[in-house]
C-alpha cells in the first residue's frame, strides 16, 4: 500500500465486479449507519431491524493528507429507498472549504445535489458525465435507478477534511423520491 509514500502507483477499476484494486480503506454503509438521514426515520428503523441492507459501498486508496496530493475514491449506492425516498450517500461539506471536487459517472444514474448557504443545485449524472462540486459546496449523491446501482469516481484534494456535522446542522433541502418509472424532488426550505 502507498498511504504514507510518495511513489506513483496505479488503481484499476473492475466495472463487472464494481471493485476498485489496491484500495486501502473500504467503507461500507448500511441502514443502520443513517439513522435521521432519510425522512420516514420509522420506516428506516424498521428495515434496519428486518434485514438491515448495504445502502452504499466506497472503496478508497489513500495518500498522504498533504496539500497538493489528491484522494480518489470509488462510490457504488445500491439500488433502494426508504418510504420511496432514494437510497443516497449521508453527504458532507469539506473541513477545509477551499478544497473543490470532480465526480465521474461510471455506471447507472445518479443526481449530485449540492447546497452552499440557500442554494441548492442538482445535476443528473450517467455514464460519461463529469460534474464539478466548486470549493465550499455540500455534496451528496442519489441513486435514482430503481434496477441497478450507481457507480461513480472521485477525486479530491488530499487535505479536504469530511465535515458531515455541516450537513446535520444545515440538512439538504432538496430530497429526491421514487416518482413513477422516475424521480420527483422535493423541497424542505
Ligand atoms: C469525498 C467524496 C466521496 C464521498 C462518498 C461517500 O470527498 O465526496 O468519496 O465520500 O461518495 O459519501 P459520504 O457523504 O458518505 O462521504
Ligand atoms: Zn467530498
Amino acid at each position: 500500500m502507498y498511504l504514507n509514500s510518495k511513489e506513483p502507483f496505479f488503481t484499476m477499476f473492475d466495472r463487472e465486479k464494481l471493485i476498485l484494486s489496491n484500495f486501502s480503506d473500504f467503507e461500507e454503509r448500511k441502514i443502520s449507519d443513517l439513522k435521521g438521514y432519510f425522512l420516514n426515520e420509522a420506516i428506516r428503523q424498521k428495515m434496519e431491524y428486518d434485514n438491515n441492507t448495504i445502502v452504499y459501498k466506497v472503496y478508497k486508496q489513500n495518500v498522504p493528507h498533504e496539500e497538493g496530493e489528491l484522494l480518489h475514491c470509488i462510490t457504488i449506492i445500491e439500488p433502494g429507498n426508504v418510504d420511496g425516498e432514494f437510497f443516497m450517500t449521508k453527504g458532507h461539506y469539506h473541513v477545509n472549504e477551499n478544497c473543490a471536487e470532480i465526480y465521474y459517472g461510471q455506471s447507472g444514474m445518479g443526481l449530485l445535489i449540492m447546497q452552499n448557504g440557500n442554494r441548492v443545485e442538482k445535476i443528473e449524472m450517467n455514464a460519461g458525465t463529469i460534474a464539478y462540486i466548486p470549493a465550499g459546496w455540500g455534496h451528496r449523491t442519489v441513486n435514482i435507478k430503481e434496477s441497478e446501482p450507481f457507480v461513480f469516481f472521485s477525486i479530491w484534494p488530499a487535505q479536504s477534511g469530511y465535515n458531515y456535522q455541516k450537513s446535520i446542522d444545515e440538512p439538504f433541502k432538496c430530497r429526491v423520491f421514487r416518482k413513477n418509472n422516475g424521480y420527483e424532488l422535493k423541497y424542505f426550505i
